[in-house]
């Protein structure tokens, strides 16, 4: 079964990226979702669709949930597509965007994949089957300590959703490691925590399309995937999220705690 879900989860995820990759630098239109800094191009729902017809017709008794079309997880396999993650950079010329998409059994993540279009980086994962960029294999920064660290993080959706109360501990957290980067997609930040170019990347609220494939990622990659809380993560739900090294988590997990957040 794994053979079967982890094709057409390549082919469905390339042809996303490739379709995403075609309408860059043409002008399109934007749309507001909540308010002006969550942004829905014309580019969002047509991969969605795309992607979301690719799957269903290999696999026509599997659930679907997408950020742009809902869908719930009442089948025994679920598949989560994050169309266009980092939707604000792509529709800056910002080239920091991915698709995203994973195939979920209850809560076990099967298969998952990101695909950078513009840098032509395909991230990929299979249950106890390791994780790999473009095929070869990838695996978690070795950083034993805070201070040998990149952190990732995205505040600013925070402090505009009224969590200024959790900036002592960011504070704190930015003053210890190396660096702290934003990069605009979550998707991407996950796959980056897989192969070693940041060593943990947190999110106060993020939804299950932003982490589906990146929890299998930075999993199968000898990292580590919770919530600010320390517990598991619910692929049917909004959560906060932290994926790390592993080796960092708990030390990650202190700072957070600052805010009380779960
Ligand atoms: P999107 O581009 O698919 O909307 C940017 O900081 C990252 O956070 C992107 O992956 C973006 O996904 C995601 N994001 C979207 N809404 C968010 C929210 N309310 N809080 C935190 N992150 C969010
Ligand atoms: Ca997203």
């Amino acid at each position: 079964m794994l053979d079967a879900l982890e094709q057409a989860l390549l082919e469905a995820v390339r042809a996303g990226g490739a379709l995403i990759k075609s309408k860059t630098g043409s002008r399109m239109t934007v749309e507001y979702k909540t308010n002006w800094a969550d942004l829905l191009t014309e580019v969002d729902p047509a991969v969605e669709q795309a992607v979301k017809a690719m799957i269903l017709e290999r696999f026509p008794d599997h659930g679907f949930v997408g950020e742009e079309g809902g869908g719930g997880y009442d089948r025994e396999y679920t598949w989560v597509l994050d169309p266009l993650d980092g939707t604000t950079n792509f529709a800056h010329t910002l080239p920091n965007f991915a698709c995203s998409l994973a195939c979920y059994r209850g809560q076990e993540a099967q298969v998952a994949a990101t695909y950078d279009p513009m840098r032509d980086e395909l991230f990929t994962a299979r249950r106890g089957g390791g994780a790999f960029l473009n095929g070869y294999t990838i695996a978690v920064d070795p950083a034993p300590v805070l201070r040998e660290s990149l952190v990732a993080t995205n505040l600013m959706w925070d402090l505009r959703e009224g969590r200024a109360h959790l900036l002592p501990g960011i504070q704190a957290l930015g003053c210890e490691v190396r660096g702290i980067r934003s990069l605009g997609s979550a998707a991407l930040e996950m796959a980056y925590v897989a192969c070693g170019r940041i060593s943990a990347y947190l999110q106060y609220s993020l939804a299950p399309w932003d982490f589906a494939a990146g929890a299998l990622l930075v999993a199968e990659a000898g990292g580590k995937v919770t919530t600010m809380d320390g517990s598991p993560l619910d692929i049917t739900q909004r959560s906060t999220v932290v994926t790390s090294n592993g080796r960092i988590h708990d030390e990650v997990l202190k700072y957070l705690r600052v805010g009380g957040e779960k």
